[in-house]
């Protein structure tokens, strides 16, 4: 069975690519990082002991700023696949850290690319690519939309996305980026205003919260389903030919209908709750974006199935049952999301 390598497996998508991965017999091995507190929630579900005899799920020490590391765990493991979804993923944070951002999102891949280059050159490449990189450009966007970034981490992301076609093109390794749009779940980071929002709405049912300070409520996203958009990372990988792909479900909403949609779920008044900080705002925004899927869907057979209403509900139904139950913020969802 095939051998996968995922950098960011801590996080929401490479928990869930984790998952499918050893659902289908693959050997993963996850990059983690060294931190004082334990960030494997997402994964611990997964874990097995080094000591079982199917142990298939193997985590490594490392980071994308240490080229030497990269190097020689790629020397060592040989993986068949590698998904690169290590990244400082946060917008509105990458103005304020500029230049790790740059270093982690965009010089991180070109150290991952050339240790690929040099001693696994034949190992299926993933860069995980952003909507962000199209920025101020007219909805909706597909593969061959004009690339306008507006923040620090979508500059870094653009030269991510093209290190990845430029080693597919000057050396012919199979190395592709998925620009995903907006993908959420239970298992989103609690700074990201989905997420921000359902677990706001599950504190303020329960009485433990009042208000819930946001900033542009107008931004326009293409929510989709996490779980759906891994299988279309793993689908990338699968073609026959190493080819650049837009994942989205199509559908525009603002943040504004997001909150009400959630609000409205739990018996809440958004209006009663929701107030404007400023400080979320960023220095310079992305409007709308609206992705066409079309060509993974013609390719790839990939289409978004979860609907804005369903992924609102889930998400909103997640945070309440954790709430109801003093979970922690991943330890609600377990296998089950
Ligand atoms: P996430 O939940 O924020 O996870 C990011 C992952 O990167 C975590 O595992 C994090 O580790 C790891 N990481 C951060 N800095 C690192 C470093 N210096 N070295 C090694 N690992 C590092 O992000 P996500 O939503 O799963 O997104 C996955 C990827 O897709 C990211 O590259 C993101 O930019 C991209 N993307 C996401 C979306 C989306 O809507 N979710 C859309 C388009 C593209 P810790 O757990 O230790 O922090
Ligand atoms: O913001 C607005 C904010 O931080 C969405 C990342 O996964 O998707 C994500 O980036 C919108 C923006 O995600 C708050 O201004 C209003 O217009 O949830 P977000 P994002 O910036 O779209 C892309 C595709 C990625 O690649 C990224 O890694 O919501 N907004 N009020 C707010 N946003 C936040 N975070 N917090 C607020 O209070």
């Amino acid at each position: 069975m095939p051998t996968a390598f995922i950098t960011g497996i801590t996080g929401q998508d490479g928990s869930y690519l984790a998952e499918l991965l050893l659902s289908k017999g693959y050997t993963v091995y996850g990059l983690i990082r060294r931190s004082s507190t334990f960030n494997t929630a997402r994964i611990s579900h997964l874990y097995q002991d080094p000591h079982d005899a199917d142990y298939r799920l193997r985590l490594v020490y490392g980071d994308m700023t240490d080229g030497a590391r990269l190097h020689a765990l790629l020397a060592e493991i040989k993986p068949d696949e590698i998904y690169n979804l290590a990244a400082q993923a946060h917008v509105k944070v990458s103005f304020e850290t500029p230049e790790s951002t740059g270093d982690i999102d965009a010089l991180g891949v070109t150290r991952l690319l050339e240790s690929v280059r040099e001693v696994c050159p034949k190992a299926r490449f993933y860069q995980a690519g952003s909507s962000e990189m199209f920025g101020s450009s007219p909805a909706p966007q597909n593969e061959d939309t004009p690339m306008l970034p507006r923040s620090p981490y979508a500059i870094a992301k653009l030269y991510a996305h093209h290190m990845t076609r430029n080693y597919r093109e000057a050396y012919g390794m199979y190395a592709v980026s998925g620009i995903l749009f907006n993908h959420e779940s239970p298992r989103r980071g609690a700074t990201f205003v989905t997420r921000k929002i359902t677990r706001a709405v599950a504190a303020i049912k329960a009485g433990a919260q009042d208000k819930l300070y946001l900033g542009n409520l107008d931004a326009r996203r293409d929510w989709g389903f996490a779980p759906e958009y891994v299988e279309g990372m793993w689908r990338m990988l699968q073609a026959a030919t190493p080819r650049d792909y837009v994942l989205a479900t199509g559908e525009v909403h603002s943040v504004r209908e997001f909150a009400q949609r959630a609000f409205a779920r739990a018996g809440l008044d958004w209006q009663k709750h929701i107030e404007i900080d400023p400080r979320y705002l960023r220095p310079t925004e992305v409007d709308v974006l609206q992705g066409d899927a079309a060509r993974a869907e013609h390719d790839l057979d990939w289409k978004a199935a979860t609907r804005f209403e369903q992924l609102v509900d889930l998400m909103v139904d997640a945070d309440l049952h954790a709430q109801q139950h003093g979970r922690g913020e991943f330890e609600a969802v377990g296998r089950h999301f």
